[in-house]
């Protein structure tokens, strides 16, 4: 069994990697196995530069294979926004649902989409990095008590259930982290197939 790194403080995001590589031959760990770990400056302007800047930070100090994700919500009509800033646009997520819903009151245009990068990283470098998107909208009133942050308001397409109203399953079968790590566990399964190639 692979030992890798998920390298997030985010219990609920930890949570659906599980679920979503069981059966995968993989060892999960987290952060949270190491204490003394200082987490990088999120200082980057892009989805993918945070996502490098996690993976990077992670892998240095665990020396092991490791994954991060930047991960976000992008509101049409609010200029994108959050986006690379959801986790810091209030202080708990009660409060940066009320913030957005604040923001879109009076506004007929409620498209929005999830967007999940996931950077991988070895030997002090990245070794790939992949994009996850789920598309939909932002509802009136928040919905539900699965999920996490900006779940219980966004509907995705073909759907009429909030994100915190389908199961974790459910969810985990449309959304931008499992549509991202689909990329991730193909291209390792990709990099195997080089390996044996080569080996035999
Ligand atoms: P780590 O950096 O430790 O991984 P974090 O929560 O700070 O944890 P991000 O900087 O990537 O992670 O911020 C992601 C935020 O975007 C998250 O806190 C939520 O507010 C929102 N978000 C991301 N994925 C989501 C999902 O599946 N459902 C609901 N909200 C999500």
């Amino acid at each position: 069994m692979t030992k890798i790194i998920a390298a997030t403080h985010n219990q609920h995001k930890l949570e659906e990697y599980r679920e979503l590589l069981d059966g995968q031959d993989l060892e999960i760990v987290s952060l949270n196995d190491y204490p003394e770990y200082a987490e990088p400056e999120e200082n980057g302007k892009t989805f993918e530069e945070n996502a490098n800047i996690k993976a990077l930070s992670g892998a240095n100090y665990c020396d092991i294979l490791t994954f991060a994700d930047d991960s976000g919500l992008e509101v049409e009509a609010l200029d994108n926004a959050p986006g690379i800033y959801s986790s810091r646009y209030a202080e708990n997520d009660p409060a940066r649902i009320a913030r957005i819903l604040k923001e879109l009151d009076g506004k007929e245009n409620r498209r929005a989409r999830f967007v999940c990068v996931i950077s991988i990283a070895f030997n002090k470098e990245i070794v790939a990095s992949f994009r996850g998107e789920v598309y939909g909208k932002i509802i009136d009133e928040p919905r539900g008590s699965n999920g996490f942050g900006y779940d219980p308001v966004f509907v995705p397409d073909g759907f009429d259930k909030s994100f915190a109203e389908l199961s974790q399953k459910e969810k985990n079968k449309i959304s931008h982290r499992a549509n991202a790590i689909e990329k991730v566990i193909e291209f390792v399964e990709d990099e195997m197939a080089i390996l044996d190639d080569e080996l035999s």
